[in-house]
């Protein structure tokens, strides 16, 4: 019997700071339990890092740091190849097509460039053309699948409208990605403050637990995190946003169903649920940690992982630049 062939998946997260645990059940958990059934292609996307001031030692320290911790998380070298945006110009050289071809307004009306631009005093143009670099990142190797948190779902759309319009214009060239979001973890919100996301950009105590804190910091955030005075378990995003938060990032890790949990947890006060996500966060980070530290013991793995994963990747990225460019009219 013939299997159909493996679709590709592509997927990415900027180094942007210490990764939490909205990256982990927003996006790699979901990588590590699919890449069996794909071609997965996960990236380093330093060149978005750079849409927002960024300290270059910090940067170059920041990308290992996120290789590794894919690999810890359990992204699988058999089954992906993992490398660092900028190490593949074709990124780059894509993004500049693209934008010839992505209305101004289009970008303009991205609500994670309007969040982010009203924080700043002045703004890059990367800023603001990031989700056109983000679209050349998933075009350039045929992809079909694009796994992200919640927050990255209208930059996904936007990839298909810049996709699609370039089909139009220049024949077809590019397959239209489908995005993939997960149905518990999508959106994880601040310990702090339940009604923002937790972001890695927001170096607060107490607002994001992050992969790499220790058990007992991890359970000192989940202990202070904001809940309510209605001494009520219920899934109510809207009545209950910090209840709801840990409710959602417990069933993100266990994998029960809404039903499951409450019979778990009704009855109890708001102490023993923040005991019981802290006990199953920390589960579940151990030995991720463990399995980081072992590696950080040999900066020069990573190094190789990296440089094999660009070399992988390369000929598709540039076998797809290259079918953009004669479309185009720049290659015979
Ligand atoms: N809070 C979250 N809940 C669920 N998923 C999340 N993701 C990010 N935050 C949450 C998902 O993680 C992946 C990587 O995101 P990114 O680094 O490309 O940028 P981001 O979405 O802007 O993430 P951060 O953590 O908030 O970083 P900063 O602070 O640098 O902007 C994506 O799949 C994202 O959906």
């Amino acid at each position: 019997m013939t299997h159909p062939p493996k679709k590709r998946v592509f997927s990415g997260i900027q180094p942007t700071g210490n990764l939490h645990i909205g990256n982990y059940l927003g996006a790699i958990k979901n990588w590590a339990q699919e890449q069996h059934k794909y071609h997965n292609v996960f990236c380093i996307v330093d060149l978005h890092a750079l849409t927002l001031p960024q300290d270059p030692a910090e940067l170059y320290r920041s990308i290992r740091q996120v290789a590794m911790l894919y690999l810890a998380c359990g992204l699988d070298l058999e089954h992906c190849a993992i490398f660092v945006q900028s190490h593949i110009p074709a990124h780059a050289e894509l993004t500049w097509l693209l934008n010839c071809v992505t209305p101004l307004g289009w970008l303009e009306r991205m609500t994670q460039y309007k969040d982010k631009s009203a924080k700043q005093e002045s703004v890059s143009t990367g800023l603001l053309d990031y989700p056109v670099l983000m679209a050349a990142d998933i075009i350039l190797y045929d992809t079909h699948y694009v796994p992200v948190g919640e927050d990255q779902k209208q930059h996904v759309e936007l990839t298909r409208d810049i996709a699609i319009r370039f089909n139009n214009l220049y024949g077809e060239t590019f397959v239209v990605p489908d995005v993939l979001i997960p149905k518990a973890g999508a959106r994880v919100m601040g310990l702090d403050d339940p009604t923002a996301k937790m972001s890695k950009s927001i170096d607060k105590q107490g607002h994001a637990l992050r992969l790499l804190d220790p058990p007992n910091v991890l359970k000192k955030s989940i202990m202070r995190a904001t809940t309510d005075s209605l001494n009520r378990i219920a899934f109510d995003p809207v009545e209950q946003p910090g209840v709801f938060n840990l409710l959602n990032i417990y069933q993100a890790i266990t994998g029960q169903s809404e039903a499951q949990i409450l019979a778990e947890f009704s009855g109890g006060g708001y102490g023993n649920l923040k005991k019981r996500v802290a006990e199953a966060v920390v589960a579940t980070l151990e030995p991720i940690q463990q399995r980081y530290h072992e590696m950080a013991q040999d900066p020069g793995y990573i190094e190789q992982v990296l440089q094999a994963g660009a070399d992988r990747v390369r000929p598709i990225a540039e076998r797809r630049l290259l079918v953009a460019q004669k479309n185009l009219g720049l290659r015979k």
